[in-house]
């Protein structure tokens, strides 16, 4: 399928995928949203890519819901319409392989909130996060009031939320809303850096080490512990476990398969 609002590219079982409406900072409409939900649900089935990039490209992330879309919207036709943008972020933070997020320049309301579903975020020194909703007389409503406390806490989080402020890389590092800071025109060299360290992992285990993850923090610590059992004894059935512990005891490095 082809796309209006984002670039798709797959190179060496890493797929990149920008957002690509440079005229409004990478507005996000339902169009926008409704392409992320098809390529990466396309991307999660595709066996061959082992680590997703999601970026704004150099300039901008995205600067938040597309306010031109939303602002003579009724109640019912926002329950209605968030129906693209909500489908596209649960399909994105599911996803099996590794997301990680590219973020240059400005990062606001729904596109800081994009970026909570990746696994991994990188930040150009250059980047900017805010929720600024609340000067819209709405709410960070595309998972900010639930994922940011998650990742940094209630007290740092709801000041993001009342104040609508904007923060720098810097700070955003500070409080843990990013993994690391780069120089800008480090930044996708470094993500895909990364997402090479990634993908020369075991694919089978990265898959179920997310999974243990993201399911524990559905749990509590109990249950989370006994799903992470299940998934550590899994991996005793696969021979990238036997490859990686023999390669460790003949003081080689690993060569896994993905099985
Ligand atoms: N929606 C639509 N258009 C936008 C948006 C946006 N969020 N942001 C910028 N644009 C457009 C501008 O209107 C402008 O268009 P034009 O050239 O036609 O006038 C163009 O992009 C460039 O923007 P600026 O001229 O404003 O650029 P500046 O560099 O002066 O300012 C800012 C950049 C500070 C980022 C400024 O554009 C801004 O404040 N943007 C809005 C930020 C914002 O409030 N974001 C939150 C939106 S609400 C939201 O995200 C809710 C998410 C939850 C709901 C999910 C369900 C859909």
């Amino acid at each position: 399928m082809a796309y209006e609002t984002i670039l798709v590219e797959i190179e060496d079982g890493i797929a990149m995928l920008t957002l690509n409406r440079p005229a409004v900072l990478n507005a996000l409409n339902d169009q926008v949203f409704s392409e992320l939900a098809e390529a990466a649900a396309k991307i999660a089935n595709d066996p061959s890519v082992r680590v997703i990039i999601i970026t704004g490209g150099e300039k901008v992330f995205a600067a938040g819901a597309d306010i031109g879309q939303m602002a003579s919207a009724t109640a019912v036709e926002v329950t209605i319409s968030n129906r693209p943008s909500h489908r596209a972020l649960q399909i994105i933070e599911n996803m099996p392989q590794p997301v990680i997020a590219a973020i240059a320049g400005y990062a606001l309301g729904g596109g800081c909130e994009l970026t909570l579903v990746a696994d991994v975020r990188i930040a150009a020194d250059n980047a900017q996060f805010g929720l600024p909703e609340i000067k819209l007389g709405i709410l960070p409503g595309a998972g900010g009031t639930q994922r940011l406390p998650r990742l940094i806490g209630a007290g740092r989080a709801k000041e993001l939320i009342f104040s609508g402020d904007f923060i720098k890389a810097e700070e955003a590092l500070r409080i843990g809303l990013v993994n690391k800071v780069v120089p800008a025109d480090l930044l996708f060299s470094e993500a895909k850096k990364m997402a090479k360290r990634f993908a020369d992992r075991g694919a089978v285990a990265l898959r179920m080490a997310k999974s243990s993850v993201n399911e524990g923090l559905r749990m509590d610590l109990e249950a989370g512990l006994q799903y992470e059992h299940k998934c550590f004894s899994l991996l005793f059935a696969t021979e990238d476990q036997k490859e990686g512990m023999k390669a460790f005891l003949e003081k080689r490095p690993a060569k896994f398969l993905g099985r």
